[in-house]
């Protein structure tokens, strides 16, 4: 078994020099520094081009040989998805420091994605060419790494086809929605045993994941008992079970930056980036509001009831797993409203699983994962994927798989303190759904007594274009009768 995992981890560290060889930086040799460092594309040489599933990435890459003792310079090379500039968000070295091949070197983060920068060589890095927080352009010097004698890695024999496979295992490794927190140790320990860092939660500070989270989750997938960790006393608890409680999610201590004295002005970055362009977007898009009130008194009590047996299960459930499985059920008698419109209003494509997206307030900013096919899955199930998630998020590891497909969203305000809200659609999608707090007022019973009701306010959005008002009306009425009544979607649980 032992010899296996070797076997397996040495193949697939093979692989990734070769793809770090293809992939991550354009590098130019400068022989010396000053005197040399005009010397630009004319040391390139070109590599022959790879099959299948090289060309099937379209990346040309460049080379030139790095020999002992030279400073070899990286470029920032495609990233792909279009990026075109990334800022960097966090230096893992600084000059003079020591670095070996698959040592990271930096996270940069585009609008779409963060991504880890790693060494292909072992050598020492003599010049940084950007600060933290500093936008970096592609095709633009990173770094330069005075190479160590024998670290000649660009021997063209070396240069094999990689399967498409193994490039897709490494790119999701390095590629998430967000950043993941850990040493070059670390990151490299998890590649030696290809694990994806996007599927380890953190129990270290602010979710960093720390070397006995690797080994745990090594041990969780082989069976293997490790031994106690020296540090398990003092670690502090993950953040996945930070939960605040009771109800309701606390303000920050303290603002986290004070504007004093003089005006600041900085460009948007990274994930602010991205809800610029995709809320730039929806305003192209004629939004249809609809509001209304739900007494949630019989599903207050119902969860009250149920949320202990969950949590022996190690699930949280709060309100949000009833929300959603009950938007499933509407979705499936008004299926235009789970739907997308292309770009010349032609032609409409209603989706067959219901993705629903949730507005998550992470540490990065709004954040909408998915719960897939909730068509599919019972109440539990969703709780356990929305906890899953919220942990992720929390950690901020959440992945582009995660971030991506959604068909339908909802937000809930509400979890904040927010009574009423105007959603706004997050394209392709055609509606969005927000829920304020759920509130103790009165109301009148049948008999025309005042009664004590838990009430929380929906507001929906919807792309006028497609979906008309009695459309959502009536499915807001149908979301309504679930909650006010949820023994009701008993009925329809499959
Ligand atoms: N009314 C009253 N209580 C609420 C509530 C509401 N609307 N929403 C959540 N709560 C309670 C929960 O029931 C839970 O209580 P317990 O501790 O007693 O179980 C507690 O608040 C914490 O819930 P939670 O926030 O951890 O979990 P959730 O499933 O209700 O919500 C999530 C998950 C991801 C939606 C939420 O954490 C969040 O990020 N909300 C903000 C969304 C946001 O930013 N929207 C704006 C988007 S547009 O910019």
């Amino acid at each position: 078994m032992a010899a296996m995992t070797r076997g397996s981890s040495a193949v697939f560290r093979r692989l990734l020099i070769q793809q770090y060889r293809r992939r991550c930086l354009r590098v130019q040799e400068v022989r010396g520094h000053a005197a040399l460092r005009s010397l630009p594309a004319t040391l390139d040489r070109k590599l022959p081009t790879c099959g299948g599933s090289f060309r099937m990435f379209g990346r040309a890459l460049h080379m030139s040989a790095a020999r002992s003792g030279a400073v070899v310079q990286f470029k920032l090379s495609d990233i792909g998805e279009g990026i075109t500039e990334v800022t960097v968000k966090e230096w893992y070295v600084k000059e003079g420091d020591k670095v070996s091949q698959f040592d990271s070197i930096c996270e940069v983060q585009s609008d779409k994605a963060s991504v880890t920068i790693t060494s292909r060589y072992d050598g020492v890095i003599t010049k940084l060419y950007y600060r933290a927080d500093d936008v970096a352009l592609v095709g633009k010097p990173l770094v330069d790494i005075e190479t160590e004698s024998g670290s000649d890695v660009t021997q063209e024999e070396d240069v094999v086809e990689t399967p498409a496979m193994a490039r897709e295992e490494h790119t999701h490794q390095e590629i998430k929605g967000l950043k993941i927190q850990a040493t070059p140790a670390v990151r490299r320990l998890a590649m030696e045993n290809n694990i994806k860092l996007s599927e380890v939660v953190g129990s270290g500070r602010d979710g960093r994941i720390l070397k006995e989270d690797i080994l745990n989750f090594l041990a969780k997938q082989t069976g293997a008992i490790l031994p106690p960790s020296p540090f398990q006393e003092i670690r502090t608890p993950p953040p996945a079970l930070a939960v605040p409680s009771p109800a309701l999610r606390p303000p920050p201590a303290a603002p986290q930056r004070v504007f004093a004295g003089k005006d600041v002005t900085e460009p948007i970055k990274g994930f602010h980036k991205a809800m610029a362009k995709s809320m730039t977007a929806a305003l192209s898009i004629p939004h249809l509001g609809l509001c209304d009130q739900v007494d949630l008194s019989r599903l207050v009590a119902l969860r009250a009831e149920l949320k202990a047996d969950v949590q022996c299960r190690g699930v949280k459930l709060s309100y949000m797993p009833f929300f959603i499985k009950a938007t499933s059920l509407c979705l499936s008698h008004f299926p235009i409203l789970n739907a997308s419109l292309d770009e010349g209003c032609q032609n409409i494509t209603y989706k067959a699983s219901h993705n629903i997206g949730v507005a998550m307030d992470t540490g990065l900013g709004l954040l909408v994962p998915t719960v897939k096919n909730v068509q599919l899955l019972s109440i539990l199930e969703v709780a356990q994927e929305l906890n899953r998630l919220q942990a992720l998020g929390t950690a901020g590891q959440l992945g582009t798989a995660d971030l991506s497909g959604g068909t339908f969203s909802l937000s809930n305000i509400g979890s904040i303190g927010g009574t009423y809200a105007k959603p706004v659609i997050l394209p392709p999608e055609v509606a969005i759904g927000a829920v304020g707090k759920v509130q103790v007022l009165p109301r009148f019973d049948a008999s025309g007594h005042v009664i004590r009701a838990h009430v929380m306010n929906v507001s929906w959005s919807a792309d006028h274009r497609i979906v008309d008002g009695a459309t959502m009306c009536r499915f807001s009425n149908m979301w309504r009768e679930f909650l006010h009544n949820p023994a009701s979607m008993l009925l329809h649980l499959k």
